[in-house]
């Protein structure tokens, strides 16, 4: 019987064998029980849990492929990015991230609070609850991950050993083709777009040749840009939630890039959140949403501003001019994102249920509507400055003027 000396992929059994033998809370378990629960795109997830106790947790490993595909071939060192970041954030923004309790760098899996009485809020979305804490939680979040882990906060060595740490070439990589080249150009024919929005997707995507420019402006700061330390895929998956409370999870795609890039994957998954709520009549949701993605920015922008004054070290940080442009590019990139993160739920592989799990006519206006949007978030992106001007573009585009 293996004895996790060696690398294997895990089955429920394994995990439960696993349990007993390393983590101390279940050593002495008579009736452990052991799930696989995931539902990521990339790793296997195992809830662990002593019946007579009712005491949990879960153990997440991950594989040399990705869970959705094997086309997608990953070092299993994802695990350990997962765990250095869950324990940077959690110290940055404590009560926001759950606790790792161990890294196991043989069998790449960590071990981690079990958060069973929260939702994926992806999932709370499409059941159109709403989260009045969420605004307020997700900008602490940021503002203190990502302004704390850059040179305005850090010692630059100190912040370059940080950029080393958290090389992840391969996650990166999936970023840089789903995201930021798939999309337009479909050049490993991934792309799954719905009959009806073919003709829509190619002149709005594939052929439109001033959009790339955008696009490969965008692409280009993504890859060369070690700005803060990011969780790299902060979509509404990666965050467990309650009324009152709000985890964030998943940061295996964590790496140095642009603030906007975290900042425009919430916006612009709450904007699915949105476009789902509209095709399905729910206008007490839709305004919450709409107030969600206004305090988001602009709760950001506060918060960034006192945490910037709190512990900058830079000395050029005092430049009050500096740093209100700093901000805006923050922004700026925030919109610029956003779009793209839009575009490519909508024609790459990795799709998101806000906009699959609408049918017929409602699905297809709904693709054309968020890539309008997308589109005008990249193109105007200089000129969105505060939460009100998303919603604008949102809202023109909705009403058919486009
Ligand atoms: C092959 S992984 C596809 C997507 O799932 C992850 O959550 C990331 O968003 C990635 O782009
Ligand atoms: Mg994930």
């Amino acid at each position: 019987m293996d004895n996790f000396h060696t690398y294997f992929l895990m089955t429920s059994e394994d995990v439960i064998r696993y349990a007993k033998e390393k983590i101390v809370m279940f050593i002495n378990s008579e009736k452990l029980s052991g799930e696989e629960i995931g539902d990521g795109n990339l790793n296997y997830v195992f809830r662990v849990k002593d019946e007579a106790t009712g005491k949990s947790v879960i153990i997440k490993q991950a594989g040399h492929t990705a869970r959705i595909s094997d086309d997608f071939v990953l070092s299993t060192d994802r695990i350990r990015i997962e765990a250095g970041a869950l324990q940077l954030e959690r110290a940055l923004a404590p009560g926001l991230v759950p606790r790792v309790y161990f890294f196991d760098e043989v069998m790449s899996c960590l071990v981690m609070d079990d958060l069973g009485s929260y939702k994926i809020m992806r999932a709370a979305l499409l059941e159109f609850e709403m989260f009045p804490e969420f605004a307020e939680h997700i900008t602490t979040f940021i503002a203190e991950t990502l302004l704390r882990t850059s040179d305005i906060v850090m010692d630059h060595k100190q912040k370059k050993a940080l950029v080393k740490d958290f090389i992840n070439p391969e996650l990166c990589e999936i970023s840089e083709d789903l995201v930021f080249t798939e999309p337009y150009f479909d050049q490993f024919k991934r792309n799954e777009v719905i009959e009806e929005n073919l003709e829509f997707v190619t002149e709005h995507l594939y052929d439109n040749e001033v959009l790339k420019e955008e696009v490969a402006l965008l692409k280009y700061a993504f890859l060369t840009n070690a700005q803060s330390l990011l969780h790299g895929d902060l979509h509404t998956g990666s965050v467990f939630i309650t009324k009152e409370d709000t985890k964030i999870i998943d940061p295996e795609f964590a790496f140095y890039g642009r603030m906007g890039y975290d900042i425009g994957n919430v916006v612009a998954n709450l904007v699915f959140a949105w476009v789902n709520g509209k095709a399905n009549q729910k206008t007490e949701f839709v305004n919450w949403v709409e107030q969600t993605i206004v305090d988001v920015i602009d709760l950001f922008k506060m918060k960034f501003v006192k945490v910037w004054k709190e512990y900058a070290t830079e000395l050029f940080a005092k430049n009050t001019a500096f740093q209100v442009d700093y901000l805006q590019s923050v922004i700026t990139d925030t919109a610029g994102m956003a779009g793209l993160e839009m575009n490519r739920r909508i024609v790459g592989l990795a799709k998101v249920k806000d906009i699959t799990s609408l049918t017929g006519q409602k699905r297809v206006q709904a693709e054309r509507d968020c890539i309008t949007i997308a589109n005008r978030f990249i193109f105007e992106r200089e000129l969105l400055e505060n939460g009100i001007d998303f919603i604008t573009i949102m809202k023109q585009v909705m009403e058919g003027n486009k």
